[in-house]
């Protein structure tokens, strides 16, 4: 269970940020409406939310999921593979220190948080256009040193793993297609999206709340079959930045 999250304000020059996505300016009004609207369902889910200023230099910075990994054990400051975001992982460690002793990952290790799902004692790390091999394993190496197993695990399609695997509860993911009956999630059950709903798989978990992207009928259908109660978010400013719901916090 999470008691608090960790989100950062986007910046007025948030539209300056990386992305992939072909649809338009975002907007910054809008953005800051929803960003509110995601840390006030945060706060009624029962989390006590720390809110960060912007980072001024960098433009993605409020995807603070990239920056830091949080265990129960230690705060993971990450190496991003985007060479823009790098900073950002050291502008967290004020904050992340006031909750857990720090570890780092160092060059020639590259990681982004956004491809790391850890699931009880057990991290998936994606090793992506952003997270190399050698960053899964220095962070596989601090959280054996801490009592957890990981499986890494390869990511062709999507920004990060998390872009297209998420966990819903118990034994339960949500995958893209083409993650769907792949080796390394066989332990699961799998909620596959439907190809013209791959965004929705970032959903995301908090404490048996599932927040899913507002927009997506077929894969919420699916989703309530899993009783859990549902709670559904306009993303689509932070969509167009490539980002989603669970890059927004970190959550411990
Ligand atoms: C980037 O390209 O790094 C940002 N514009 C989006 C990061 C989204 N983060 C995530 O999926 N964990």
């Amino acid at each position: 269970m999470f008691t608090r999250a960790i989100c950062r304000k986007p910046g007025l020059n948030f539209s300056h940020g990386l992305t992939t996505v072909q649809g338009g300016k975002p907007d910054y009004a809008r953005m800051m409406a929803q960003h509110d609207a995601y840390v006030d369902t945060l706060q009624k889910l029962g989390l006590q939310v720390e809110v960060l200023e912007p980072l001024g230099e960098f433009p993605d910075a409020y995807f603070v999921e990239d920056a830091a990994i949080m265990t129960a054990e230690v705060a993971i400051v990450t190496r991003p593979g985007a060479k823009a975001r790098r900073g950002e992982a050291a502008a967290m460690e004020p904050t992340l220190a006031k909750h857990r002793p720090l570890a780092r990952i160092e060059a020639p290790g590259k990681l982004d948080g956004g491809d790391v799902l850890i699931i009880g004692r057990h991290a998936l790390i994606g090793i992506s256009e952003r997270s190399n091999p050698e960053g899964a394993s220095m962070l596989g190496e601090i959280l054996e040193e801490r009592g957890y197993t990981w499986t890494a695990v390869p990511v062709a399609e999507g920004l990060h793993f998390k872009s297209s695997v998420n966990w819903l509860g118990g034994k339960n993911l949500i995958v893209t297609e083409d993650f769907a009956g792949m080796d390394e999630l066989e332990d699961f059950r799998q909620i596959v999206v439907d190809p013209a709903e791959t965004y929705a798989a970032n959903v995301l978990w908090i404490n048996g709340t599932l927040i899913v992207p507002a927009g997506f009928p077929k894969t919420r259908k699916k989703l309530e079959a899993l009783g859990l109660p549902i709670l559904s978010l306009d993303t689509s400013e932070a969509r167009l930045m490539d980002g989603g719901l669970t890059c927004m916090s970190l959550r411990f």
